[in-house]
């Protein structure tokens, strides 16, 4: 069958800072086209929409799907579905990825025939039965499907995340996917899940709290089979498990592969094992995003993040003696004041490392939705991209986004100050000599972007697809906001409680 799968285009704000490679959709292509599949990918993250209106006319694809890791993308590929089916009629239409997951009864219905099915949680189990079932028939019956008739079996989970290999080949302007100045940047899996529950995220809740690792061998494969110089690693938590750590790194090293690294992971996974990230330090370790999410042990505990302040400061010590450069993520509350973002521009300033902030956001499968989110303000999915404040603001709305935008812009300032200018130039002129152009239009976009009046424009457009209402949850039992559980895995991979707990 003739298969087109997409990922849309990227969100407004995130592109900023980076741009990457969509491993999961890769890795849908890679499952199809083992099923013998003919198979095709667009990314509108790096190709215009032109591109994909040709392609459809060339290839006239049986099957569409789309990519929905995130909310805000959602009226997006509800219309590329409707164009698409316009286009070529007979085209079967699916959706799959994470935030489809948890709203997938209400796109089916929202996208009023458009779409055919959302494929909830992994897809790599999905694709070949669903293609299968689109030929022969008994789409309803297939585990993690969604259609207009209802939902049908629960989605099944890979019993490995070693196969099958994401179909890099498939994608082209590869780059154009970077991070910061590690630019090109492709991305790689070593682990999937997070043993946390973290109130404001969905992960450990879309994998049902599993947690399964890439082995060291097929994760240095992979690595292996990269081009770009550079790799983000998309693990929520990176090196959890030391040995794990220390078993690719060996393979790594035996292998001689030298690759420069982002990667993302927790405050005290870092200073039980500091030197497994020394370890990848000499292999190449530049960049790591520590979500440290608020400055205060209230903040911390209102997200149950199970981490202290003291622990954060001492993670960031650590990293700087490592030489690696930190990226902090903070939540801003809807209910700071000028005060608050005061304290923490003061924070961030007094700090070396970069520093973003993300608007606290009640995303559905987190636990927040169910606790939270009856005071939502708007239910346009467009600013569910926690850019935007979705919850009533202590402040007037636009004072709001001034605070938030000027704390932004002291702290880009603070990274372009003359130190970091010079170390700058030097990036930019490497990756320029190699024609890679990415960090360079970063730094000037950065006030065309985040401009506080476009933010609160943002919010007077027309809307024509709203999220769904929460439903009031008693969420005692937390098993009941998993999309992946144990009665529905192939196999049954390990559930594991986090480290220290
Ligand atoms: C790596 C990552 C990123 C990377 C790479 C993103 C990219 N281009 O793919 C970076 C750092 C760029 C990023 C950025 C952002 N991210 Co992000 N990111 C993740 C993370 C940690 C892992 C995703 C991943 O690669 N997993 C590994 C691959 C193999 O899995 P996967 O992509 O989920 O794909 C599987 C399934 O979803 C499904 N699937 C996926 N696509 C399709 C398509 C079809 C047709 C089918 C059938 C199935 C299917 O099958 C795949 C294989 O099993 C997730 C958390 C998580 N664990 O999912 C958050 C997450 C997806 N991100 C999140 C957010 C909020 C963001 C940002 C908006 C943050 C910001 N403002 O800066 C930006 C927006 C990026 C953009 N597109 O513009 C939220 C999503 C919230 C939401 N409900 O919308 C998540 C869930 C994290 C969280 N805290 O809850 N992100
Ligand atoms: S540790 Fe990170 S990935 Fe895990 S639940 Fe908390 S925020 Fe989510």
């Amino acid at each position: 069958m003739r298969l087109l799968l997409v990922h849309p285009s990227a969100l407004m704000y995130s592109e900023i800072f980076l741009r990457l490679e969509p491993l999961g959709l890769e890795r849908v292509a890679g499952a199809a086209r083992e099923a013998g599949h003919q198979v095709r990918v667009v990314d509108l993250q790096v190709l215009g929409v032109r591109k994909l209106r040709d392609e459809v006319r060339s290839f006239r694809p049986e099957a569409l799907g789309i990519s929905l890791n995130y909310l805000a993308n959602i009226p997006e590929a509800i219309a590329l579905a409707k164009r698409v089916k316009e286009e070529v009629p007979g085209c079967f239409v699916f959706l799959g990825g994470h935030s489809v997951s948890f709203v997938a009864e209400e796109v089916v219905e929202q996208a009023a025939g458009a779409v055919d099915a959302v494929v909830r949680g992994e897809g790599e189990p999905a694709v070949g039965p669903l293609l299968e079932a689109v030929r022969d028939g008994g789409v309803e019956g297939v585990p993690g499907v969604v259609t207009a008739a209802g939902r049908g079996p629960g989605p099944l989970m890979l019993h490995s995340i070693d196969g099958p290999l994401p179909a890099r080949d498939l994608m082209r302007n590869r780059r154009r996917y970077f991070i910061g100045e590690l630019d090109p940047c492709a991305s790689i899996e070593f682990t999937r899940g997070c043993p946390w529950d973290c109130s404001f995220c969905s992960a450990w809740t879309f994998y049902g709290r599993s947690y399964r690792k890439a082995s060291p061998e097929a994760a240095a494969d992979d690595l292996a089979r990269i081009r770009e110089p550079n790799v983000f690693i998309v693990d929520d938590v990176a090196f959890i498990r030391p040995e794990h750590g220390n078993a690719i790194a060996a393979e790594v090293e035996r292998r001689g592969i030298r690759k420069q690294y982002y990667l993302e992971t927790r405050s005290d996974v870092l200073l039980r094992h500091p030197e497994v990230f020394e370890r990848w330090a000499r292999l190449g370790l530049r960049y790591m995003f520590l979500g440290m999410e608020a400055i205060d042990a209230e903040g911390l505990d209102l997200y149950r993040k199970r981490v202290s302040p003291d622990e954060n400061m001492r993670a960031l010590e650590t990293a700087r003696r490592l030489g690696i450069r930190v990226a902090i993520n903070l939540i801003a509350d809807p209910d700071w004041d000028e005060e608050r973002f005061r304290v923490v521009r003061e924070f961030a300033l007094a700090v070396p490392e970069i520093v973003h902030f993300t608007v606290m956001t009640p995303y559905p499968g987190t636990e927040i939705w169910h606790t939270e989110s009856r005071r939502l303000t708007t239910r346009d999915y467009r600013l569910f991209d926690i850019q935007h404040a979705v919850v009533p603001t202590k402040l007037p709305l636009a004072r709001f986004y001034e605070e938030l935008v000027r704390t932004q812009a002291v702290i880009n300032r603070k990274h372009l100050g003359v130190r970091t200018a010079f170390g700058a130039a030097r990036v930019l002129g490497r990756n320029l000599a190699h024609g890679q152009t990415n960090f360079a239009r970063m730094l000037w976009k950065f006030n065309q972007v985040y401009n506080p009046r476009r933010q609160l424009a943002d919010h007077a457009r027309p809307v024509r697809h709203e999220l769904p209402l929460p439903q009031r949850l008693d969420v005692g039992d937390r098993r009941m906001l998993y999309v992946h559980t144990r009665g529905g895995t192939q196999g049954a991979p390990a559930r594991t409680r986090p480290p220290g707990t």
